[in-house]
């Protein structure tokens, strides 16, 4: 039996977090499918191992451990692997940051699809998109992180910071890769993190098998073609895609 078994849509988006804290720590996983998702999300909360509402949800195979939101799974898995530092300000920073990456998640996706973005509400969201990159740049920034070279809370070893900014900022440039200039003028550090986190091999190939399974996906649906629409209008057809 494997480690880990993730309930999540065939897409990176949220469920991209928990696949990169996964690959990080060398665990096994097994991914349900659509049809096993809807059953699951669909239960009474009486039934459901977890009561919730939607994806991603996480089971810890040896622990009988459920957990869904996506910041309370990276919470137990960083805890669970030490990926969370001890001092109790770095914890909450790191939880900060989580909670920073999944409202963007929300602005993003209009909350999850609720409306569709138009060019005008596009480019109204741009300025409040480039403070979000700025925050994190200045998050890194403040604890020693350069383009080069650092991590997000200054620490030695990468720990949950660092992947959840990676699977927000590295996983939305490579797969909206218009954004990609803009992340690297306002947040270069950021875009430098990413960038080295890409290039190890076992997040390699967490983005290889993502790209074959979800092809150009980001957050799929209605709400993916929008954004992908208010993109593709400023943007000249066959500009190549990111490597990171
Ligand atoms: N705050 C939750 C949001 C969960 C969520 O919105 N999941 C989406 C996919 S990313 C979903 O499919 N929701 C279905 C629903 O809410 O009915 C988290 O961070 O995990």
């Amino acid at each position: 039996m494997a480690d880990y078994t993730l309930y999540y849509w065939p897409l990176p988006f949220r469920g991209q977090f928990v696949r990169a804290v996964l690959a990080h720590v060398g665990a096994s996983w097994e991914e349900r499918d659509v049809d096993a998702i809807f059953a699951l999300k669909d239960a009474e909360p009486a039934q459901q191992p977890v009561p919730h509402m939607g994806p991603p949800v996480l089971i810890d195979n040896a622990e009988d451990v459920c957990l869904s939101q996506m910041p309370a799974v990276l919470g137990y898995l960083g805890r669970k692997h030490g990926l969370i530092p001890t001092d109790a300000q770095a914890a909450a920073l790191t939880d900060k940051l989580v909670a920073d990456a999944n409202d963007l998640l929300y602005e993003m996706t209009l909350h999850n699809g609720a409306q569709m973005w138009t060019e005008q509400s596009w480019q109204a969201y741009l300025p409040r998109l480039g403070r979000w990159m700025a925050i994190f740049e200045e998050t890194g920034r403040r604890h020693g992180l350069t383009p080069e070279a650092g991590s997000m809370l200054g620490t030695e070893a990468m720990g949950i910071a660092d992947l959840a900014t990676y699977a927000l900022w590295g996983t939305m440039i490579a797969k909206l890769p218009e954004l990609e200039p803009m992340l690297v003028t306002t947040a270069p550090a950021v875009a430098g993190l990413c960038q080295r986190i890409a290039q190890r091999p076992e997040q390699e190939k967490l983005r290889r098998d993502s790209d074959s399974a979800y092809r150009d996906e980001w957050c799929g649906g209605q709400i993916g073609a929008s954004l992908r629409a208010v993109l593709e209008a400023k943007q000249p057809h066959g500009a190549p895609r990111s490597q990171m």
